[in-house]
């Protein structure tokens, strides 16, 4: 067959002082760091929405991006050269795994059946690709938020007929994932919010959105699924007030309907900072938690208050990142690359050059969480910050053996209250620094 992106290369490992725009400089697959290939630490996975669909087009302008794959015109001869694209992709980048949503896959009909029949095929053919490259599938989900019928939501909707409708499309985008072999199945908030509250009753709406997710669970497990569903935190956009606002927002939606078995998160750069947070406060928040499951890997701009969906580029971020992954044993899931080239990069290159950006900025900030976690300092530190709680009254405290009325006890007794020890921020950031810049 012929190639799509015949003028480029397999993308090789070349070193940092390479000077060849289409290598890497940093993410060297087989190196072994911390006990683990390079490869394994970071399951970089391809995101079809942006990287074959996505053409450029913004809220001001139209498409930049020739996405064709030199399709000819037609429903299902687009969908197989970018099932085509997307493989030749990830193996001339060494990527194992891809994440998708129905409709990436293939142009919804106006009838579900329809729909569904393409969906088997383009996945017969995807499975093919599969075994003949040996690339894996991350997660899967079902978009339910471009179409018109979700205005108002997918399982928050005002319409019952809309809700069985997305049900129904839940249903075959878990029966794609098994088929896939998919390790995760997504669930991102899209229009699951409000903008108002003068026309919406949010209790009756996250109700309904949880026994949605509740009976995803028993119809995936009922299949086969074995992996973890996932929520998606994200604070606004598309809608002003989404249910779904951050990890600690997510994490006590899935308590309070008893799905935090069946259910992980998968936390995205762009989205914790839109939400006033850092990367590295969810991942932590979702990591002591016990539901760090996997990651959307772009950036956003902090000068904009958007979903700008960049490749990572930040090695601070990515560090920090890694750290918070390393610490908590490692990822079931992977690292997606949600992000799109900017609207003026529209060349094919600039796609390899996008997640060559991606991978090194993460090979980079494998390097350092690892330098970091070894050099020890920060560890050492937060420990003894806490030392007030390993002896004495502290050690009571955390054993639980104390009343309000023994410490008051305590108190009474004492003849100075010191200042607690000092924080150290700013010797702690020239640890990092060292760490980063040597
Ligand atoms: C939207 C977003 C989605 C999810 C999957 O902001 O991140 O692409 O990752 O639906
Ligand atoms: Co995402």
């Amino acid at each position: 067959m012929a190639e799509i992106f015949g003028e480029i290369k397999k993308i090789a490992y070349e070193g940092p002082g390479s000077r060849n725009p289409l290598s890497f400089k940093h993410y060297d697959p087989e190196r072994v760091v911390a006990g683990k290939s390079m490869r394994e630490h970071l399951p970089f996975a391809m995101a079809w929405w942006h990287n074959l669909c996505y053409c450029g087009q913004d809220m001001f302008g139209s498409i930049t991006m020739d996405k064709s794959f030199g399709a000819q015109p037609g429903i299902m001869t687009h969908a197989y050269s970018k099932v085509d694209a997307g493989f030749e992709f990830m193996q001339k980048l060494g990527i194992d795994y891809f994440c998708f949503h129905d409709t990436d896959l293939i142009p919804e009909a106006c009838d579900i059946n329809e729909t569904n029949a393409r969906l088997d095929e383009l996945s017969d053919y995807i499975i093919k690709k599969m075994q003949e490259t040996g690339i894996r599938c991350l997660w899967g989900t079902a978009n339910m938020f471009s179409s018109p019928r979700y205005l108002s939501g997918a399982g928050s909707s005002n319409s019952a007929d809309v809700f069985a409708f997305a049900a129904a499309q839940v249903k075959k985008a878990l029966d794609l994932t098994v088929k896939l072999g998919g390790r995760g199945y997504v669930f991102w908030g899209g229009r699951e919010g409000y903008e108002t509250l003068l026309n919406t009753d949010v209790k009756f709406e996250q109700e309904n959105v949880a026994y949605l997710m509740k009976m995803a669970v028993a119809y995936g497990r009922k299949i086969g699924f074995s992996g973890d569903f996932y929520i998606e935190p994200k604070p606004k956009e598309p809608m002003k007030h989404q249910y779904d606002f951050d990890a600690a927002t997510s994490i006590g939606f899935l308590k309070q309907h008893g799905l935090e078995k069946d259910f992980k998160l998968n936390i995205e750069s762009n989205h914790a900072t839109l939400a006033g947070h850092t990367f590295q406060h969810e991942l932590h928040i979702a990591s002591m938690n016990g539901m760090l499951g996997s990651v959307d890997a772009n950036s956003g701009d902090l000068l904009l208050g958007w979903d700008t969906d960049e490749f990572p580029k930040n090695v601070y971020d990515a560090t920090m990142c890694m750290y918070e992954i390393l610490k908590a044993g490692g990822l079931s899931g992977g690292l997606n690359f949600d992000a799109k080239n900017r609207r003026a990069s529209y060349t094919h290159e600039d796609m390899f050059q996008a997640y060559i950006l991606g991978m090194d900025t993460f090979a980079l900030g494998l390097i350092k969480a690892v330098a970091l976690i070894e050099d020890g300092r920060i560890d050492e530190f937060v420990k003894e910050r806490y030392a007030s709680f390993s002896t004495g009254i502290g050690a009571k405290i955390r054993r639980k053996e104390t009343t309000l009325e023994k410490l008051a006890d305590y108190a009474s007794e004492m003849k100075s209250l010191e200042l607690p020890g000092s924080g150290r921020q700013e010797y702690l950031e020239s640890v990092v620094n060292s760490i980063l810049f040597g």
